[in-house]
This record gives structure tokens, C-alpha cells and sequence, in this order.
């Protein structure tokens, strides 16, 4: 990884980074991968197996500061079934793609594999080889790294509602338990922590569904970087970005 950081503008980067606040949670909205393959007269499809690579480059790029503890990739949104069947049969074999090559890496480097989302409809093969990946990674609690498949933030939202719904009738909860704590433990997310950082690449500024709730007080980075392009020296410009804010608000920032 160090390879990359040549010039010196770039070390200036990489050691100014390490020496600031790091966001222990940084979700990411990886955007532009068809805009990607269309101007290399690529099949769309060749946009998205690229941006497999980005994922590795920006869990390594996080895995170096150390500090990184929780990453969430927006892989697939409720949306995406609206697309040709063809292109969603191709991304449903990119989780099997992906942990054929890294799940040893994810075992060496304590990585473990966690879903935002329900995983429940997806074809059998995909299913099986994430469940498969998150059994497999279920002991290790270095860096927690997640994808958001099948995810939509009004469903979240939704569903929590109605959890928190079916609680109260069952009688373990009481109305004047449920605050914002409470309501949050019963989102996808759990038991993690808000977002610091959301990175969209591609040039749109748009939440588009994602962690609604979550996102909040997140600081919002936004790049015209396409997502196949995204790199580790990427990623630490985001952070260092992040950091200067986070700077000049310190200490007054957020309500909770
Ligand atoms: C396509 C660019 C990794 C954005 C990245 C099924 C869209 C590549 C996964 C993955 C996708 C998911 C679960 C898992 C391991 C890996 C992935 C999808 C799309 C949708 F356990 N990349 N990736 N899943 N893309």
C-alpha cells in the first residue's frame, strides 16, 4: 500500500491522516461503475467486477490506519431488482467473486464479514456463499466490514417500527423505553455505531435510500471519482477531509 504514496504530496497525505482523528465508521456508496465501463466501450457488467478491486484497495487503505473499525459498502439496494434480469444474475455472483479471493485475507487481517439487508431472497448460490463467509469470519473482531445488499433506509426504518410494535403487544417492552437508543438497537445495524464518514463517488449528491436514520450527524464527502477509480489515495483524501471538519466543529458538533 505505501507503494502508492510516492510524491511527496501524497506523504504529506498519508502522515497527516495518521496523526488525526480516524472515523472508526466509514459507509461508502460506490457509484459510477456503468459510467465507467461505457466510456471504455465496456459492457456494463465490466464496471462492476472492477469495482471489486476498489473494495480491496479501500479495506486495505482502512486496515493501514489501524483505527478504521467498521466499513459498510452499499452493494445493492431494494431498487436494483428494477434492472435487466442479465445484469442482476451477473451481480449476484459478484459476494461468491469476491470471498473466493478474499475470505483468506479476511481470516488473516481478523476482517469479519457481516449483511445490512435482507439477504433471505437472493438466489440460493449467493446466499449460501455469504452465509458461508460470515460463519466462517463470525470469531474475528478486528475490522468489521459489511455490505448493505437488498437494503433499503424506509425499510430499515419500517421494519424497526414494526419489531418494536410486535415487542410492545408481546409485552417485553414499555412504551417509555423506547427512545432513540432503544429504536436504533432494532435497525439493521444493531448494535454498530452511527457512521462518522458516507463517501458517494460519482458526482451525486443524493443519500439515495441508504442509512437513513444512521447517517444524522455524519459528515457527507462527496467525489466526482468514479467508483472503479477509487482508491487508496482516495480514500485517505476523503478522511483528511473529514478530519478538517471535524476540526473546526470540535467539540460542538453533535446533540448526542
Ligand atoms: C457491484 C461495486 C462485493 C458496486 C462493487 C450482490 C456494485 C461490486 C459484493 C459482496 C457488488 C457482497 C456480499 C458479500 C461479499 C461481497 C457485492 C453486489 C455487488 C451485489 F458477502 N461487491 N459487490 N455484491 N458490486
Amino acid at each position: 500500500m505505501l507503494r502508492l504514496f510516492k510524491t511527496t504530496k501524497q506523504k504529506k497525505l498519508l502522515s497527516s491522516v495518521i496523526d488525526g482523528d480516524i472515523p472508526s465508521h466509514i459507509a461508502l456508496i460506490m457509484d459510477g461503475n456503468g459510467r465507467w465501463a461505457r466510456r471504455r466501450n465496456l459492457p456494463r457488467v465490466a464496471g462492476h467486477r472492477a469495482g471489486v478491486e476498489s473494495i480491496r484497495r479501500c479495506l486495505h487503505g482502512a486496515r493501514e490506519l489501524k483505527k478504521v473499525k467498521y466499513m459498510t459498502f452499499y452493494a445493492f439496494s431494494t431498487e436494483n431488482w428494477q434492472r435487466p434480469s442479465s445484469e442482476i444474475s451477473y451481480l449476484m455472483d459478484l459476494p461468491g467473486y469476491f470471498l473466493n479471493r478474499e475470505l483468506k485475507t479476511l481470516m488473516e487481517n481478523n476482517i469479519r464479514l457481516g449483511i445490512v439487508g435482507d439477504i433471505s431472497r437472493l438466489p440460493d448460490h449467493t446466499r449460501e456463499v455469504i452465509e458461508d463467509g460470515m460463519a466462517q469470519t463470525a470469531g474475528n473482531d478486528g475490522v468489521y466490514l459489511n455490505f448493505a445488499l437488498n437494503y433499503g433506509g424506509r425499510d430499515d426504518i419500517l421494519f424497526a417500527a414494526r419489531k418494536i410494535w410486535q415487542e410492545l403487544e408481546a409485552g417485553n417492552l414499555r412504551q417509555e423505553d423506547i427512545d432513540k437508543d432503544v429504536f436504533a438497537s432494532f435497525l439493521l445495524t444493531g448494535d454498530m455505531p452511527a457512521p462518522d464518514l458516507l463517501i458517494r463517488t460519482s458526482g451525486e449528491l443524493r443519500i439515495s435510500n441508504f442509512l437513513l436514520w444512521q447517517l444524522a450527524y455524519s459528515e457527507l464527502y462527496f467525489t466526482d471519482v468514479l467508483w472503479p477509480d477509487f482508491d487508496e489515495i482516495h480514500l485517505y483524501q476523503a478522511i483528511a477531509d473529514y478530519q478538517q471538519r471535524s476540526r473546526r466543529y470540535g467539540g460542538l458538533q453533535q446533540e448526542e
